[in-house]
């Protein structure tokens, strides 16, 4: 089941500078930042606030880490903006095989490795009215690397 909006993707340029724009211009911090090679990104994760199953929701802000990577191809084709969209869930292999049975692409086979350790799928935008759509399982507490170093 779908709980929550775990976070909102936005593709940017820049890094460190649109860190800078969010947090002089709203007061937010960088909670966690981590490159994901797998993805071909350098991230931070924006935390706006906590959500009563105990998880969160956040901005994460992407810059590409190579021109062939997903944000990177986005970014040629569209510039600056919203990228992506992220429900939060328990259990992403179930939510992604049951969405996958009503027709929806599903990206990957098993979910991968996403931020702070979570697990993430995709769906295709195109089955989605033109939203990419991720959904997400946090980590269990101990394992989330931000707990330890920021
Ligand atoms: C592409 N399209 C999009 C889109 N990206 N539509 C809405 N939102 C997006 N973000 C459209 C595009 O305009 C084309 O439409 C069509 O899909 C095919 O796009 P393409 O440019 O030819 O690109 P593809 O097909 O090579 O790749 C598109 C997909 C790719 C969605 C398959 O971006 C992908 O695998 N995304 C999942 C991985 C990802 O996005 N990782 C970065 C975030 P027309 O022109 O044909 O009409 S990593 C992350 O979120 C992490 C680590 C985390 O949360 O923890
Ligand atoms: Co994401």
């Amino acid at each position: 089941m779908l709980t929550r909006i775990d976070h909102i993707g936005i593709a940017c340029f820049d890094l460190d500078r649109t860190v800078e724009f969010y947090r002089a211009t709203y007061g937010f911090e960088v909670y966690h930042s981590e490159v994901n090679e797998e993805q071909g990104v350098r991230e931070a994760m924006l935390r706006i606030n906590g959500t009563d199953d105990g998880g969160a929701s956040y901005l994460q802000l992407l810059e590409p880490t190579r021109e062939d990577s997903a944000v990177g191809k986005w970014l040629a084709k569209n510039g600056e903006g919203v990228h992506h969209i992220a429900f939060g869930t328990a259990d992403v292999d179930g939510d992604a095989e049951a969405v996958r049975g009503k027709g929806v692409r599903v990206l990957y086979d098993e979910p991968r490795t996403g931020s702070m350790g979570s697990r993430i799928t995709f769906l295709h935008p195109k089955d989605c009215h033109g939203v990419l759509t991720e959904l997400v399982t946090s980590a269990p507490p101990s394992a989330d690397p931000s707990s330890a170093e920021h």
